[in-house]
């Protein structure tokens, strides 16, 4: 394996792919507020809509009169789970192949559940109208603890779904049990840790909103819509509302964010779908924060007991771990298909070590479905924290430094192409090299020499270390649906004749700057420039099918797709440059642009002059049938295996339990990067991710199921005085199996990062483990020997 160690800070030294540091092509309309959203989409005629949400957890539905609601002069619709079963679509299918109701029918199963629709001419009329609507209630009792989900007592929830007799949703494993026990019943260390992953929420500055319009005319219906994956919304509204596929176009224009908040189909757009077949106009619903915080896709919940096992010199033998996973009231998590705890499996981060297993059981609750959403690549972010705060744990109980203890343990070059205890082939790596780079980075041995004087002096400094291994890139077909639905992208290029060209894509970008990475990687193939090729995606009408944007699957599979496509263009030219110059394609050499014979570097067609002959009147070989373009579809052959080694300063006031993070450290090994300021400014937002759920973001609930988070006064994400000036560096082991080596990286930071601050809070407050979120309340209870419920 090789691998570049790239150290230099100068642009030059971070260029395997042209143009390095781009700016961004699409922030000069961010930048001026000329960016186009789906609220600033305004059709003639257009209606809007609302949703009546339940204000219980968990009660029976007597009675909906919606008559006061629908004498209301501006209100043109009131839609409630009665219309919709009507009509075939109370319930529809989540991406986890189980149901969701769209509005209730039987029973409300959480807090801000959907239970009526109202269209209006007007968007405060439609909100007027929904407190007309009369809703009886028969409370009953709610499940909010998971951990009493599976109670002998414990109330259904889904007794919609038949034989149902309890909460549990599924009972998943991996790795190898015996072999797992059998380390531990020989390990000289075991330490045993519970630790609580707590529900967080992606909370993109746009909410989730769309425009639905059905022609009633030509019978399309367009979808305007904020989704990460715009086609395979398009194949589930054709499934599930049995409209022809070829008539439906869903359109995701700029997206204000999504950290996996826009991947599930939310009831809020069938409700606006309908609402336009029954009105006859087009119809938008967006919803407002507080809707999104309540009954959106969360993330993690995930009840962890991990257990680590070691040799005495601390060598890490085993790790197994049980999952409570709460799910909430409907299975909505988006993962591939045979994966329902997504790849937590890769818990086993990034050590080499003799076995390990993982049970994972999920369970229904009554709080708002969802599961993997944020940032998470597919709970990787809850296999990262797991392990990283076993180690930790491990080196309190050794008295171990954790550099050392990684060190000791980390995979060596040499074991790549890893095959880990759980299953997975990890494709690339060097990672003492990364960590041996970030303690530099850090000076990490004055930070311990610094600790141990303000120490001495009674203050509270910590340095947390955290080394992970992600698994992105989703995925080989033959392993990796959803719904069936194969996870490989299609890809189109096309260069028009005066060698300007069109790529088409099927991932959307939600802020990461496709528009610019994508036409970096075909200008670095075909040797057109950057500004020369639009890059056109979110638009079911106008791109090849794909699985989306999500599990930072771009650039591994759909950056894959246009290397590919640009490197069938170039063949397609080589045969065109031959007969432009009367030579065998055989006699030609590429060279960054252009084909040149052989031995002759002055003899060549640039690709822009031989996509003008390709649509001219020269005289084309047999089988050549003119025009300069190709289509692809990627299936790639594994999953990348982005990592990085990052570390955390923080000041904790022992007066107050206030923590304050110093400085982070970060670096990341992506593989080749394609620009490195796109990059840096993915890591740079990820990390505060991190810093948010280590420290302040929880989606809380009340015994009674009440969401206490349903606002930013109540759910804290960080701002910029609470994170540091981010100290980035980066290493370069390149993909093996990838065209042009690259890793993704959208979602490394928020998975390494939470444990890297955690461990340094413990560290500075000498206590074992408590649970995030670090509030100063928590931090003060876990000096004082106290723990706060979660
Ligand atoms: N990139 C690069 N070189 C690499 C890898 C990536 O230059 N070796 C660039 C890519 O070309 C792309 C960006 O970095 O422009 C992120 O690429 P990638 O890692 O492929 O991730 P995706 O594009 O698939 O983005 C998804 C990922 C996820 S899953 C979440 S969640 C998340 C994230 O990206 N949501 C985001 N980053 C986000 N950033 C913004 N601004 N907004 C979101 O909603
Ligand atoms: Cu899991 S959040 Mo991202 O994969 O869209």
């Amino acid at each position: 394996m090789t691998t570049v160690q790239e150290t230099g800070s100068a642009p030059a030294d971070e260029r395997p792919i042209g143009y390095g540091r781009l700016k961004r092509k699409e922030d000069p309309r961010f930048v001026r507020g000329k960016g186009h959203y789906v609220d600033d989409v305004q059709l003639p005629g257009m209606l809007h809509g609302a949703v009546l949400r339940s204000p219980l957890a968990h009660a029976r539905i007597v009675s909906v009169d919606t008559s006061a609601a629908e004498s209301h002069p501006k209100v043109r619709a009131v839609i409630t789970g009665a219309t919709l079963e009507g009509l075939g679509l109370a319930w529809m299918p989540t991406l986890s192949m189980d149901t969701q109701a769209v509005l209730a029918t039987d029973k409300v199963r959480f807090q801000g559940q959907e239970v009526a629709f109202v269209v209006a001419d007007d968007h405060y009329a439609a909100r007027d109208a929904i407190e007309l609507i009369d809703v009886e209630y028969e409370p009953l009792p709610p499940v909010i603890d998971a951990r009493h989900a599976l109670d002998a007592d414990a109330p259904v929830i889904r007794d919609d779904l038949e034989g149902r007799t309890d909460n549990r949703i599924f009972d998943w494993e991996a790795g190898d049990r015996a072999a797992t026990d059998e380390a531990f019943a020989r390990a000289e260390v075991v330490v045993a840790q519970t630790m609580l992953y707590p529900r967080v929420h992606p909370a993109p500055l746009e909410t989730c909103g769309c425009v639905a319009d059905l022609d009633p005319v030509d019978g399309k219906l367009t979808l305007w819509s904020t989704t990460q994956a715009p086609h395979a919304h398009r194949t589930l509204y054709a499934m599930v509302a049995g409209l022809p596929e070829h008539k439906i176009r869903v359109v995701s224009p700029d997206i204000g964010g999504g950290f996996g908040n826009k991947v599930p189909i939310y009831p809020g757009y069938v409700c606006a779908i309908v609402g336009s077949i029954l009105a006859g106009k087009p119809v938008k619903w967006v919803e407002d924060r507080s809707e999104n915080l309540m009954s959106t896709g969360f993330a993690r919940d995930y009840h962890m007991d991990g257990e680590i096992a070691a040799t005495r010199e601390g060598r890490i033998l085993a790790i197994r771990v049980k999952v409570l996973a709460d799910h909430g009231a409907f299975n909505g998590t988006a993962q591939p298909s045979k994966f329902p705890a997504g790849f937590f499996h890769v818990f086993t981060g990034s050590y080499d070590i003799e076995a390990a297993h993982c049970a994972v059981t999920g369970v229904y609750t009554d709080k708002a479905p969802g599961g993997v959403a944020y940032a998470c690549s597919f709970r990787v972010t809850e296999a990262a924290y797991l392990v990283e705060r076993l180690v930790d744990c491990l080196a309190d109980e050794l008295k171990a430094d954790p550099a050392e203890l990684r060190m000791k343990n980390l995979l060596r070059p040499e074991q790549f192409p890893y095959h880990s205890k759980t299953g997975w082939e990890y494709d690339s790596g060097d990672y003492p090299a990364t960590l041996r780079k970030t303690l530099d980075l850090a000076g990490y041995d004055a930070l311990r020499r610094e600790q141990a004087e303000r120490r001495a002096r009674g203050e509270l400094m910590g340095i947390g270390l955290s080394f992970f291994t992600e698994t992105v890139g989703a995925g080989p077909r033959r392993h990796m649906d959803i719904l069936g639905l194969g996870m490989a992208d299609g890809c189109e290029l096309r260069v028009h004749p005066t060698g300007k060209a069109v790529l088409r894509i099927s991932v959307q970008s939600q802020g990461q700057g496709h528009e610019t990475t994508f036409a970096q990687i075909v200008a670095e193939e075909l040797g057109i420039p950057p500004e020369d090729i639009d890059v056109v995606h979110g638009d079911t009408d106008r791109t090849p099918f794909g699985l989306g944007t999500y599990g930072s699957r771009s650039t591994p599979v759909s950056g894959a797709a246009a290397a590919v496509v640009a490197r069938k263009v170039r063949d397609k030219a080589r045969i065109i440059a031959g007969a432009m110059m009367e030579v065998s394609p055989d006699d030609l050499e590429w060279e960054k642009g252009r084909w040149f014979v052989q031995g002759d570097p002055t003899a060549a067609k640039t690709i822009q002059e031989i996509a003008l002959a390709a649509h001219g009147v020269l005289e084309l070989p047999e089988g050549v049938e003119g025009h300069l373009d190709a289509t692809t579809v990627y299936n790639p052959p594994n999953l990348t295996f982005p990592y990085g080694a990052y570390l955390c300063v923080v000041d904790v006031d022992p007066g107050t339990g206030v923590v304050k993070v110093r400085r982070f450290v970060a670096v990341d090994d992506c593989g080749t990067r394609i620009n490195p300021m796109i990059i840096e400014g993915q890591v740079h937002g990820g990390l505060a991710d991190g810093v948010g759920m280590a420290l302040s973001e929880i989606i809380a609930f009340d015994e009674d199921g009440n969401c206490l988070s349903g606002s930013f006064m109540d759910y804290l994400v960080p701002t910029a005085l609470e994170v540091p000036a981010w100290e980035l560096g980066y290493t370069v082991t390149p993909s093996p199996h990838h065209p042009i080596g690259a890793k993704g990286v959208g979602e490394s930071a928020t998975v390494g990062s939470p444990a890297a601050v955690v461990n340094a809070v413990m560290d500075a407050i000498g206590v074992r483990h408590a649970d995030m979120p670090l509030t100063p309340g928590r931090v003060w209870l876990a000096m004082h020997g106290g723990v706060e419920a979660p």
